[in-house]
């Protein structure tokens, strides 16, 4: 059975998200394994019971099924030793962590309020209250108040939060150096997951950033632009 990953989608079946799952399946083509992605929505939370949490992404290869993203990363290196490496060596996989956390507890944060009302307007018919409550609860105003003002503040992420990325990549093609690893689709796949349900340009032309998310959007054939993103 091909490896299946479970892949969190919108109202439309293609527009998926979840910068969790972007990492996961990048893990995957990285790694040239084939796998099939199986959609599924915020509250169908009975089809991953089997997985034994409420989450995705969730990779089942075999009799094996492993949750989060960094773990489906692991045990993705470990299992297939002699494909492309995901990390490089320990010292490299090391600062991926790090890389991951600022994705996550940085980048993902100062996102968050800004897009989540975005994610809101495609999340399927379905989900619309569930992740109204939720993230409202999280962000302790509304989705809506959460994002006033999002052009300016999007600029202001654009031109000062995003710097240091920005000076990295105007001086090598990759974080990780002349090759993509994991650190890099972990930042791809938080930038990925703006895009996929967001205008907000933080991806402008004359930007090594840009230049750089387009060249990994292009990696391994490019399968990633089979899934629905926004331009800007
Ligand atoms: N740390 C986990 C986070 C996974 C996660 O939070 N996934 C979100 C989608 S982006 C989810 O499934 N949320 C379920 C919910 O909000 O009910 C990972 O890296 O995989």
């Amino acid at each position: 059975m091909a490896i299946q990953l479970w892949d969190l989608a919108m109202a439309e079946e293609l527009r998926r998200p979840s910068p969790y799952c972007w990492r996961a399946k990048m893990a995957l083509w990285h790694k040239e394994l084939p796998f099939e992605t199986i959609p599924v929505r915020f509250t169908e939370k009975d089809r991953l019971a089997f997985s034994g949490q409420g989450a995705v992404p969730v990779l089942v290869d075999g009799d094996r099924v492993v949750t989060n993203s960094w773990d489906i990363a692991l045990y993705l290196e470990e299992r297939y030793p002699d494909r492309p490496t995901l990390f490089g060596d320990a010292t490299s996989r090391a600062l991926a962590s790090f890389v991951t956390d600022w994705a996550d507890l940085s980048l993902s944060s100062v996102l968050f309020p800004l897009i989540s009302v975005d994610v809101w307007r495609h999340v399927h018919a379905m989900d619309k209250d569930y992740y109204r409550r939720t993230r409202e609860e999280r962000l302790g105003t509304t989705l809506e108040q959460a994002a006033a003002g999002h052009e300016e503040r999007g600029e202001a992420l654009r031109r000062d939060f995003l710097a240091p990325l920005r000076a990295t990549l105007g001086a090598q093609a990759f974080l990780s150096g002349e090759r993509p690893l994991y650190a890099d689709y972990a930042v791809w796949g938080t930038l990925q997951w703006m895009r996929s349900v967001s205008r907000l340009p933080l991806l402008v032309p004359d930007d090594p950033i840009a230049a750089w998310h387009e060249r990994l959007t292009a990696l391994h054939g490019g399968p990633a632009r089979a899934f629905l993103t926004y331009r800007t």
